[in-house]
């Protein structure tokens, strides 16, 4: 693969994107794409394979945002994509029971560690606003607490100091939100347990539960501090609340089991999306029996989808998760995100500037900050207009990471060594510039 630098070309993407902003508002289908927190020319893409991305100028790419986190296993893998083309023999939706729904339900049923059942919808923003309602049915509850920084989609509920694109397009609460619907709706700064405390003194009796991401990856990557998470079981038990961990990100990313089998703390709901998809529409939430015993049609807590449980979605999500559950899998994700991650940050000592930053698995982040980031506070005060400047100077040399500090990076199976020291070579020249 050539570097890019001066024969950087984008005009196809120019031309495309330009006709795209007349048709679609900001030219994309979800904010976070359009560059604007990062500036300059969105790329568009032609394809993706393995750990690779070409747009349609014909520049190629080391991908760090793996479609948000579902190329876990390389893009376009032939063991999925060959499952496909035999499904697709067999129909593309069929709005009825298949067989394909328990396997992947048995399969997530088997590695995550608080999923007894499991419902299917189409993303993670429908796992999120579906598991509140159940987690406020079965408690009768109202009060929700969530922590600045994260976001769980974009259901109204949430769109309360929401993360990712919210925090990347810095709107503090989204317009069209009535205030009836986040007034239930608590914050508290991440890896802080004496605010969740007192949140729940101020507010006896009344709170559902506390939903988080327990390795935060929409403020950018945010690891849980010592005890945070069991001092959040151990809170929301005594208060009889629930304890929702949102790993539609950190879900078969960050072990097997996700962040609740890393760290081995056992929430009562999860969510999950991205991975469990193959790179095809699909969410799930799950938990104890006799919360989703709740849910319809078993139960009067109401949701539904056309297109939920789709055999299509579901072989991409099967044959996902068979090479993911291979041994040596999240061994080798966490071997190769460590080497990035410490290269990066010991070239940005070497080049002067400071950096604080760290992975887990296949997930990492990087900010260019003095001070260690423990919540979305901290985040804010790093240096954005760096990262805007580093982010565009690795694109020119064929790296594409996720356009905004307030999201996490990926690797995947399919990123080699060489991979990973090319992409150290181009942040050794860009961050010598910068
Ligand atoms: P979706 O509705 O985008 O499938 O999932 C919402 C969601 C819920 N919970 C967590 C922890 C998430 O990370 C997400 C979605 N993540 C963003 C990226 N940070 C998706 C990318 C985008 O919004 O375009």
């Amino acid at each position: 693969m050539t570097l890019l630098t001066s024969t950087f070309k984008t005009t196809k993407s120019e031309e495309i994107f330009a006709a795209a902003q007349k048709l679609m508002p900001g030219g994309v289908s979800s904010p976070v794409r359009a560059f604007k927190s990062v500036g300059g020319q969105p790329i568009v893409f032609d394809r993706v394979k393995g750990a690779y991305v070409w747009d349609v100028d014909g520049n190629q790419y080391i991908d760090y945002v793996g479609t948000w986190g579902p190329a876990i296993c390389g893009h376009a893998h032939p063991h999925v994509l060959n499952a496909l083309k035999e499904a697709l023999e067999k129909g593309t939706s069929f709005g009825a029971p298949s067989v394909l729904e328990n396997l992947l339900a048995e399969m997530v049923i088997d590695a995550v560690p608080s999923v007894e059942m499991v419902r299917f919808v189409n993303s993670g923003t429908e796992a999120c606003m579906s598991v509140l309602r159940l987690m406020r049915a079965f408690t009768g509850r109202e009060k929700v607490i969530k922590f600045e920084g994260c976001y769980h989609g974009h259901a109204d509920m949430f769109l309360v100091k929401a993360g990712s694109g919210v925090a990347t397009l810095g709107l503090p609460d989204s317009p069209g939100v009535p205030k009836s619907t986040t007034s239930d709706t608590l914050t508290a700064p991440f890896n802080d347990l004496e605010a969740v405390k007192a949140l729940f003194e101020q507010n006896p009796d009344q709170i559902a539960g506390v939903i988080l991401e327990p390795v935060v990856g929409n403020a950018g990557f945010i690891p849980p501090d010592g005890g945070f998470l069991a001092g959040l079981r151990e809170i929301t038990q005594e208060h009889g609340a629930l304890l929702v961990f949102d790993e539609v990100m950190t879900g078969f990313r960050i072990a097997y089991g996700g962040a609740q089998e890393k760290f081995g703390i056992t929430p009562d709901l999860t969510t999950l999306g991205k991975v469990i998809g193959g790179g095809l529409p699909v969410g799930a939430y799950g938990g104890r029996r006799d919360i989703m015993s709740m849910v319809a049609p078993s139960g009067p807590v109401y949701q539904a989808g056309t297109l939920s449980g789709n055999p299509l979605a579901m072989t991409a999500g099967i044959k996902t998760l068979e090479l993911l559950r291979q041994p040596g899998t999240y061994e080798q994700l966490e071997r190769v995100t460590k080497k990035l991650i410490s290269g990066l940050l010991d070239i940005a000592k070497e080049t002067g500037h400071a950096a604080y930053g760290g992975s887990i698995s296949g997930m990492f982040g990087l900010f260019f900050t003095e001070h260690p980031v423990h919540n979305y506070e901290d985040a804010k005060q790093s240096n954005l207009p760096k990262f805007s400047r580093f982010h565009r100077g690795m694109l020119e040399r064929g790296v594409y990471l996720a356009p905004s500090q307030f999201e996490a990076g990926f690797t995947s199976l399919a990123h080699t060594d060489e991979d990973i020291q090319k992409t150290l070579n181009a942040a050794r020249a860009v961050m010598s510039s910068l």
